[in-house]
C-alpha cells in the first residue's frame, strides 16, 4: 500500500514537473523552490534573463499610412503577394511615463507673461516603469491599414510567460482571435504565432493581450490597429490616435502594481504631462481624432473653444444623421470612439480628461497647493492663418 503512495506521488512529481517545464520552456525551477511557488515562480517575473530582447524590426517607425499617434511610432508592413506582413515582438519595456525635469512640447507657444506663478512641471519628477510593450515600445506601435486588405502579423514572445493578441473589435475567423485556450494555444516564451485574416470593416480598433489579461494588459501590451475605408466619405487634413491608460504606482516603485484599482497615472499614448506632445493643426484645417481605452477607467475627453461630432466608435463609423455633438466624448472602457472638427478657432486649447484625479501625476505636488498638470493633459496648437486678424466666430461650416 504505501508502495503504491510512493510509485503515486512519484508520479505526480514527474507530470508537475514536466507540465512545470513545458510552461516554463526555457530552464527547470531552482531545485530550493516547491509547489506552487515553483510552478508560477516565472510569472511573477518582469523580464527572463534568458531571453535577450530584439531589436525591433526594421520596420518599425516606418510611416506608410496617414495617422499620427503622438509620442508613438508606426509600423511599416512588408508585402507577401497580396498580404501586408507586420510584425510584432512582445517583450519587456522600460518606459518613461512622465518627465517634469522636461519643458511641455508647447511651453514655446505660451507667452512669457503668462507663465508668472503658473505651475507647470510639479516636483522635478522622473518615472521610468518596467512594463511590457511590442517592439520596444510601450503602447505598440500603431498599425494601420485598409479596408479590404489581407493582413498577416507575425507576433514573437520574448516575455517571461506566454502571451497572445487579441484583435479587439475586429470581425475575424474565431482561431485567428487571440484568446486561448478557446482559439489557439498560448505563444510560449521564446515562441512566434502568425495571425492572418482579411479586413472587412473600417474604423479605429484596438489590440491588447488575450492571455492573462488582467496583468499583462495592465502592463502595457497594447497598441491600436487603424482600418482606412476604401472610399473615404470626406478628406482628413490632421488624423490622430490617442490611447489611453492608467497604471497604479506605489510612490518610488519602478514596477506596476496589477492588483489594485487604486490608479494614480494616466496616460495618452503612454505618457503622463507635461510629456506628452500637443497636436498641432494649421486653422482650417478638417482634423480627427481617435481615442482607444484599455483601462478599467471611462475617460471623458475634453477639448476647448471647438465642438465636434461623434463619427465613430469600436463598431465603425456612425451613420451621418445618428452623430452627436459635443466638447466632452466620454470613452468607456474596451471601446473606441472618433471625433472630427474644423480647427476654426486660432490659439493654444486645452486637450484633456475632465476627471480631475486624471489629470494629475500621482499628486506629488502639494495637497491642496499648486498643482500643475499631469496625466491625460496636453494641447491643441491652431496656427492662426493671419495673427494679426481680429477674432472670428465660426462659419455655419465649421461649427
Ligand atoms: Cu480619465
Amino acid at each position: 500500500m504505501e508502495k503504491n503512495y510512493v510509485v503515486l506521488i512519484c508520479l505526480f512529481v514527474v507530470s508537475s514537473t514536466a507540465f512545470c517545464a513545458q510552461l516554463h520552456h526555457i530552464k527547470p525551477v531552482p531545485p530550493s523552490m516547491h509547489g506552487r511557488d515553483a510552478e508560477f515562480a516565472f510569472i511573477r517575473k518582469w523580464a527572463n534573463p534568458d531571453i535577450k530582447p530584439s531589436p525591433p524590426p526594421k520596420l518599425m517607425g516606418k510611416q506608410m499610412g496617414k495617422v499620427i499617434t503622438p509620442g508613438v511610432q508606426p509600423l511599416g508592413y512588408e508585402l507577401d503577394g497580396k498580404v501586408k506582413v507586420f510584425h510584432l515582438i512582445a517583450q519587456p519595456v522600460e518606459k518613461q511615463l512622465a518627465d517634469a525635469t522636461k519643458k511641455p512640447s508647447w511651453d514655446h507657444l505660451i507667452p512669457e507673461k503668462n507663465k508668472e506663478g503658473y505651475a507647470m512641471g510639479h516636483r522635478k519628477i522622473a518615472t521610468k516603469i518596467k512594463s511590457w510593450g511590442y517592439n520596444g515600445s510601450m503602447p505598440g506601435p500603431t498599425i494601420e491599414c485598409t479596408e479590404g486588405d489581407r493582413i498577416r502579423v507575425v507576433v514573437k514572445n520574448e516575455l517571461p510567460e506566454p502571451t497572445s493578441v487579441h484583435w479587439h473589435g475586429i470581425l475575424l475567423p474565431n482561431d485567428q482571435d487571440g484568446a486561448p485556450p478557446a482559439t489557439q494555444p498560448p505563444i510560449m516564451p521564446g515562441e512566434t504565432f502568425s495571425y492572418e485574416f482579411t479586413l472587412y470593416q473600417s474604423g479605429t480598433y484596438l489590440y491588447h493581450s488575450g492571455f492573462n489579461i488582467m496583468k499583462q494588459d495592465l502592463m502595457g501590451l497594447t497598441g491600436m490597429l487603424v482600418i482606412h475605408p476604401k472610399e473615404p466619405e470626406q478628406q482628413i487634413d490632421r488624423d490622430y490616435v490617442i490611447l489611453l491608460q492608467q497604471w497604479a504606482l506605489p510612490a518610488g516603485n519602478e514596477y506596476i502594481d496589477i492588483t489594485t484599482m487604486d490608479f494614480n497615472w494616466f496616460t495618452f499614448n503612454g505618457l503622463a504631462a507635461p510629456l506628452i506632445p500637443h497636436m498641432q493643426v494649421k486653422q482650417g484645417e478638417r482634423v480627427r481624432i481617435r481615442l482607444g481605452n484599455i483601462s478599467m477607467n471611462s475617460h471623458p475627453i475634453h477639448i476647448h473653444g471647438h465642438i465636434w461630432q461623434e463619427v465613430g466608435t469600436e463598431g465603425g463609423p456612425i451613420p451621418k444623421t445618428a452623430r452627436q455633438k459635443g466638447a466632452t466624448i466620454n470613452v468607456p472602457p474596451g471601446t473606441t470612439r472618433d471625433v472630427e472638427f474644423v480647427a476654426w478657432n486660432p490659439g493654444l486649447w486645452r486637450y484633456h480628461c475632465h476627471k480631475i484625479h486624471h489629470v494629475v501625476n500621482a499628486h506629488v505636488d502639494v495637497p491642496m497647493g499648486l498643482m500643475g498638470h499631469g496625466g491625460m493633459f496636453t494641447m491643441l496648437y491652431v496656427e492662426p492663418k493671419d495673427p494679426k486678424a481680429p477674432w472670428q466666430p465660426p462659419t455655419q461650416a465649421e461649427a
